[in-house]
C-alpha cells in the first residue's frame, strides 16, 4: 500500500467542545503522522472557497457560516492508505449513520456540525493541504 497524505480539519464545534486533544490522540493512535498543524479561523469567504464544490447545494450558506464561526485546526496527515483509512476512522458524514467507535459517532451532534473533515481523494487532499499550508510548514515526521 502506498504512503499517502490527507488533510483534516478539526472543525469549530470540535474546538468549542475542547476536544482537540482527545480527537488528535485518536488520530495518532490510529497511526497517522502529523506533518503540519495550526489553529486558524476561516472567514465565510475562505470557508466558501474550501467547499466550493458544494456551492449550489442548499446547505452551502449554513456550512460557510458554521465553518467560519470559530477557530479550527487543520492538519496534514501521513500514513499508508491515509485517505480511505482516515474516512473509516471519522465515520459517515451524518453522525447518526456513522459506525460505532468512529470520531463522528462519538463526538458529533449533527450532519451540519460533524466535528471533523477528511479529504475524499489523494488529489483533493493536495489541493486542500495547499489551501492551509505553504510547503515550508510541512515537516517530515520520522519518529
Ligand atoms: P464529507 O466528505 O464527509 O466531509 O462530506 P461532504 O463533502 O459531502 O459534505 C461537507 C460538509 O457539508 C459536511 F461535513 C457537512 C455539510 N453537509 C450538510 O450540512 N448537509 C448535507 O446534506 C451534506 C453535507
Amino acid at each position: 500500500m502506498a504512503l499517502e497524505r490527507t488533510l483534516t480539519i478539526l472543525k469549530p464545534d470540535c474546538v468549542r467542545k475542547e476536544l482537540i486533544g482527545e480527537v488528535t490522540q485518536k488520530i495518532q493512535e490510529a497511526g497517522f503522522k502529523i506533518l503540519a498543524m495550526k489553529m486558524t479561523r476561516l472567514t465565510a469567504d475562505t470557508a466558501g472557497g474550501f467547499y466550493a464544490v458544494h456551492k449550489e447545494r442548499p446547505f452551502y450558506g449554513e456550512l460557510c457560516e458554521f465553518m467560519s464561526s470559530g477557530a479550527c485546526v487543520p492538519m496534514i496527515l501521513e500514513k499508508e492508505n491515509a485517505v480511505a483509512d482516515f474516512r473509516t476512522l471519522i465515520g459517515a458524514t451524518n453522525p447518526e449513520e456513522a459506525e460505532k467507535g468512529t470520531i463522528r459517532e462519538q463526538f458529533a451532534d449533527s450532519l451540519g456540525e460533524n466535528i471533523i473533515h477528511g479529504s475524499d481523494s489523494v488529489e483533493n487532499g493536495k489541493i486542500e493541504a495547499a489551501y492551509f499550508f505553504s510547503e515550508y510548514e510541512v515537516v517530515a515526521n520520522n519518529s
